[in-house]
């Protein structure tokens, strides 16, 4: 895939009387590399035209296109790939219907993280770094331990998400992520595409440090 370093997430909540795609766009002006549609809604139609839509406004842009959950829509839609949950089909049925689409794997410890590398995910999500109320299932917060610890053991790509934001990121940085993702500091943002440059900054200045 694509190397990228910053990963936005939909999340309509967090920006009441704003469209989704008028936010998503400012995310890409800002320099967003991977837009997510994450809808927990359950309604299928409404889904479907949301991702058909922000394919659209991706493809525009040249920017990878992720739907989180739904295998079929990724592929109706003719998306960059699926990012899926521990609790979700297993990879390797996932792999059979996405062939060399991107297949993303949150994972929230270091067992899951292996076997997502050795049954062949394109990426991993690494967290909830921080707490977050943005997603309500998940575990408790692993800590940036858990982000040195990916660091130091997978060669695949590793995105660190949950709780990031500006004022936290460099800890997340410092402790080995040179990609990272957040929904609820950006898309809630007053100004998207400043933070969006703030956190891309950041990440730029941990590399010339390198
Ligand atoms: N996945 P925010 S945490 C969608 O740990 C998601 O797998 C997580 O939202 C995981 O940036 C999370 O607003 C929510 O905290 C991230």
């Amino acid at each position: 895939m694509k190397d990228f370093r910053l990963y936005a997430i939909t999340g309509e909540q967090f920006h009441p009387g704003k469209s989704m795609l008028e936010v998503m766009e400012q995310a890409i002006l800002g320099g967003t590399d991977i837009i997510q549609l994450r809808d927990k809604s359950g309604d299928l139609a409404k889904i479907r035209k949301k991702a058909a839509a922000l394919r659209e406004l991706t493809a525009q842009y040249g920017v990878t296109f992720i739907v989180n959950d739904y295998i079929d829509i990724a592929l109706e839609v003719d998306a960059d790939g699926v990012h899926l949950g521990q609790g979700d089909v297993p990879l390797t049925e996932a792999r059979r219907k996405m062939g060399n689409k991107i297949i993303g794997i949150s994972t929230h410890a270091i067992e899951e993280a292996i076997q997502a590398e050795r049954d062949g995910a394109d990426y991993i999500g690494v967290g909830p770094v921080f707490p977050t109320k943005t997603k309500l299932d998940v575990v408790a917060p692993v800590t940036v331990s858990y982000v040195q610890e990916v660091a130091r053991t997978i060669n695949i790509p590793f995105v660190a998400i949950g709780g990031i934001k500006l004022h936290n990121v460099d800890q997340v940085i410092k402790a080995g992520a040179t990609r990272i993702c957040a929904v609820s500091e950006i898309v809630g943002s007053e100004d998207i595409q400043r933070t969006c440059r703030e956190f891309l900054s950041k990440l730029d200045t941990a590399k010339a440090r390198e």
